[in-house]
């Protein structure tokens, strides 16, 4: 029995119980996936104790040398992995790490362009109800009405009339290629700097897949528990140039002690991330989602942008007549985890949504490939085409759980006692 069973059996057994049900569960979260037992006994680790205000060498607390260490390797493997002059590890989230962006080069009442939440942006990028959305003056832009894709020429268009500060390009339901090249072109030519948020496609930029940020972007946030595959946290990149205005905004600006144990977390899934076998998993990804996204067209499911590029895919729920919402409770309950999700130019509220976002690294993470996927599709199909089907959940669920426990899951079924 381990110390947390002796020391809190409570706590154990809801932890016991998530646990089983990341087993039996088909994970399709875009933003989730299951980190590896190395990365979750980093985060687990002392570095949990250790308060670290300030920057490797010039630390406001004594008994830093080990918190010096583990940081500055952090940063090493993370500017390799990305071939970038500077990284920031310390930003304990997404938006922590988009809040400092915004407070290093731009003013309150400034303008920003980003895309809009519902058409695939993130809280973050303008949101009215948040702080961004608040602080700044976002002007937004979206996609197409027809291709359902991000139109360079409007964006351009838009971009020299409000002349922004900043340009955040990045999405968190976008299934298409971003194009960074163009995307930098504009915001030279408006004065803006390009803030990329790459915090969906961390893991498919580390393995070559998608089109690196860092070349065109003076400034790169991400978090690192998505397709990178590391502990829930974030951090930031930016040219040499940029890096004591970002360290600034990180600390004091925005934070406190940094989260010394997901910086731990971090280092190890950089490391992991740099390995060659990461290629393969990046590119597995795509194929995957790619398989699945065929499998749903097959079943006669539309597809926002007509397909996926990447990690993920936006049903659109419409063409099987029902909501986001009664989908993603629908497929929860036939044991295949998604979210609900606007699609662009919704005409449902962004609670009950015409979409639903799948993605495929959790899957990918437990070995899953094409074939696997095509079994993933029947199913959605299955449940999409009839949600409220006498047992059909039922027996969906019991057919998933079993298939499910034939997969390993990382930092779970792996993990030594
Ligand atoms: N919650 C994340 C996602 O699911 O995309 C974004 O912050």
């Amino acid at each position: 029995m381990d110390a947390l069973h002796r020391g809190d059996p409570e706590v154990a057994a809801i932890v016991d119980r998530e646990t089983q049900r990341q087993i039996e569960t088909l994970e399709l979260i875009a933003s989730e996936n299951y980190a590896s037992s190395a990365v979750l006994g980093a985060t687990g680790s002392v570095f949990t104790n250790k308060y670290a205000e300030g920057y490797p060498g010039k630390r406001y607390y004594a008994g830093n040398v080990h918190s010096d260490e583990l940081e500055t390797l952090a940063i090493e493997r993370a500017k390799q992995l990305f071939g970038a002059e500077h990284a920031n590890v310390q930003c304990t989230s997404g938006a922590e790490a988009n809040m400092a962006a915004y407070l290093a080069f731009a003013e309150p009442g400034d303008t920003i362009m980003g895309m809009e939440l519902t058409q695939g942006g993130h809280l973050t990028h303008g949101s009215p109800v948040n702080f961004s959305g608040k602080l700044y003056h976002f002007v937004p832009y979206t996609v197409d009405r027809e291709s359902e894709t991000i139109d360079m020429d409007a964006l351009r268009a838009i971009a020299r009339d409000a002349k922004p500060r900043i340009i955040v390009a990045g999405a968190t339901a976008y299934p298409r290629a971003i194009d960074f090249k163009t995307f930098g072109e504009i915001a030279r030519e408006v004065g803006a700097l390009l803030m990329v948020d790459m915090a969906h496609i961390a893991g498919l930029v580390a393995g070559g897949v998608h089109e690196s940020p860092v070349p065109h972007a003076g400034l790169v946030t991400s978090t690192t528990h998505k397709t990178l595959r590391g502990p829930r946290g974030a951090m930031a990149l930016s040219t040499l140039e940029n890096a004591d205005a970002l360290d600034r905004a990180v600390f004091p600006g925005t934070q406190g002690g940094p989260h010394l144990h997901s910086i731990a977390g971090k280092a190890v899934a950089f490391a992991e991330a740099l390995k060659p076998e990461f290629k393969t998993y990046a590119r597995q990804i795509v194929a995957n989602a790619a398989a699945l996204a065929e499998g749903l067209i097959a079943g006669g499911i539309r597809l926002v942008s007509g397909g996926t590029d990447n990690h993920l895919i936006l049903v659109d729920c419409n063409s099987a007549n029902i909501s986001g919402l009664k989908a993603q409770n629908a497929l929860q309950g036939a044991g295949i985890i998604t979210n609900r999700n606007t699609i662009p130019y919704d005409e449902r509220s962004a609670y009950v949504t015409s979409g639903l976002r799948l993605g495929t690294p959790a899957l990918t993470s437990r070995g899953m490939g094409p074939a696997e996927m095509k079994q993933v599709a029947s199913w959605i199909v299955r449940v999409l085409r009839d949600p409220d089907g006498d047992g059909l959940r039922e027996a969906v669920r019991d057919e998933v759980a079993s298939f499910a426990k034939g997969y390993p899951v990382p930092g779970i079924t792996d993990r030594e006692a």
